[in-house]
This record gives structure tokens, C-alpha cells and sequence, in this order.
């Protein structure tokens, strides 16, 4: 009998051995467990299945520290994929194993030098696609992205970042109408009419939060913004991501979520 397939897929990628020598921009180096690290992105991906992906394993890269954050080497949409060219240059290495893994599941376009753009910058609300301005995503980077999308009747976004590394560090979005950010690092008037819910201030790395289909995944670690949420009616699954959070990934960084096309 024929398997029926999931509504999406998520393209991961192992936890390096090599994680404990990560970028880190915001964040003072602390240790990393690393047996503890895969545990926690195990439990991921099983959060993942739960919430209706195929979970694939991209090759995985031992010798580049950042490889799990496989979110910044590539936006994914219905239309097109386009590989990105990271801001950090000691990542850019981990992009064509994701191309290989693209292929074949969408048309492929690329980030070209002298642009920059890291996955973690971008998010999408309908057909608006807004992309921080930050240390890894530079303004040649936001005009090559408009241009590949332009054709499909995507809006491009500039958004001022200031405070974090990405601007999914500052906001990201809860559905189709609501963003959950952190204003002291964006201006929520960026995401208007959008409606925005903010962070609980003692928690401003609370606004990352991954969302597939109408399913929520979100860091165990910011209970006062999740009540906020649940007082707002959503529900969400949550995850133990505290050593990925040492080396300055959050719960969107650790996949590439694609919709499963007929
Ligand atoms: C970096 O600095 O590139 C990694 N240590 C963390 C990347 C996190 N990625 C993301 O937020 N999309």
C-alpha cells in the first residue's frame, strides 16, 4: 500500500563535532555539550514528525561548526528554492550540500557575490517577504532576493535590525496575521497591518518560533512569553534547544521547511 505523504518536509543536519567552535556574534563563548546538543535536536525532529514532517538529513558536515543551522543556507518557496551566500564567510562552505539536497524539489536559484543573505534573515506572511538588514544580509543581498521573486508576485521588505544577529532573532511570524517580535530590536511598525505580540521584556530572545501549517514549535526557555501567547489562544509544541541557544541558533535555524507539492 501506498505511504500517503506528509504535508511538508524538513532538510536537517547533524550536530557537527566541530559545534563548539560556532560564530558567535551577541553571545560570550560558553562550553557546548555536544552529546547533549544532539540529544536536544533529536527531540526536534521528533517534534517535527509530530507536526506533520517528513524529516530528511541533509549530508552531514563535520568539519563546519554552524552546519546544524542549515535555515541560513537557503529560503525555500512553493516556487524556488534560492541557495543563499551566508554573511559569514566560514559557512559558506555548507551550501552545496543543501543544493544537492534541493534538487529535484524545486526550480534553484542562487545569492551571488557581492551580495550576502542569511536564511535567518527571512520570513514570509502571505506574499510579503521581509528581510533584515543585519551583519549577515547586506543590502545587494535584499536586492538579488527581490529580483529572483519578483516573478512569482513576492513583495521584498527591507527591515531594520539592530541589537541580534537576525532579524528571526527579533520577529517571526505566529500565522497569517500575526507577528511575534521583540521591539527592541525591530520596529513592529515594519510588519503593519500585521497585528504584533510582543516578547515578555525580561525574555528578548523569546521571538523565534517556528510555525508549520498551523502547528507551533517553540524554546521551553521563555515561559512567561509562551503564557502571553496561550492567553492569545495559541498552542504550541516545546522543545529543549539550550545548548543550540550557546551557539546562537534558535528553534527556525535547525531546519529548511518546504510544503510537499502533489
Ligand atoms: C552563526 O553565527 O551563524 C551561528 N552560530 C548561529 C546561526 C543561527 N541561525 C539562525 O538564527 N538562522
Amino acid at each position: 500500500m501506498e505511504r500517503m505523504p506528509t504535508p511538508f518536509l524538513a532538510l536537517t543536519r547533524d550536530v557537527a563535532p566541530s559545534m563548539v567552535d560556532c560564530e558567535l556574534t551577541h553571545l560570550a563563548r560558553t562550553p557546548i555539550d555536544v552529546a547533549r546538543a544532539r540529544i536536544q535536536h533529536a527531540g526536534y525532529e521528533r517534534l517535527l514528525a509530530a507536526l506533520g514532517c517528513t524529516v530528511r538529513r541533509v549530508d552531514s558536515a563535520p568539519s563546519y561548526p554552524d552546519s546544524v543551522f542549515i535555515e541560513d543556507t537557503a529560503v525555500v518557496f512553493d516556487e524556488i528554492a534560492i541557495l543563499t551566500r551566508p554573511g559569514a564567510a566560514s559557512r559558506r562552505g555548507e551550501v552545496p550540500a543543501v543544493e544537492a539536497a534541493l534538487a529535484g524539489l524545486r526550480p534553484i536559484a542562487r545569492i551571488s557575490d557581492p551580495a550576502t543573505l542569511d536564511g535567518g534573515d527571512v520570513f514570509v506572511v502571505g506574499r510579503r517577504v521581509f528581510v533584515g538588514r543585519t551583519g549577515r544580509t547586506n543590502a545587494e543581498g535584499i536586492a538579488q532576493l527581490e529580483e529572483l521573486l519578483a516573478p512569482y508576485g513576492y513583495l521584498v521588505e527591507g527591515v531594520t535590525v539592530t541589537g541580534c544577529l537576525h532579524l528571526k532573532s527579533a520577529a517571526t511570524a505566529l500565522d497569517e496575521a500575526t507577528v511575534l517580535c521583540n521591539p527592541a530590536w525591530v520596529d513592529p511598525a515594519a510588519f503593519a497591518p500585521l497585528r504584533t505580540i510582543a516578547v515578555h521584556p525580561d525574555e528578548p530572545m523569546g521571538a523565534n518560533i517556528l510555525r508549520i501549517g498551523t502547528g507551533l514549535l517553540y524554546d521551553e526557555a521563555y515561559p512567561r512569553t509562551r503564557s502571553r501567547l496561550e492567553d492569545h489562544g495559541y498552542a504550541m509544541q516545546l522543545v529543549d534547544a539550550s545548548e543550540l541557544a550557546k551557539a546562537e541558533g534558535a528553534v527556525t535555524c535547525c531546519s529548511l521547511i518546504l510544503r510537499t507539492l502533489a
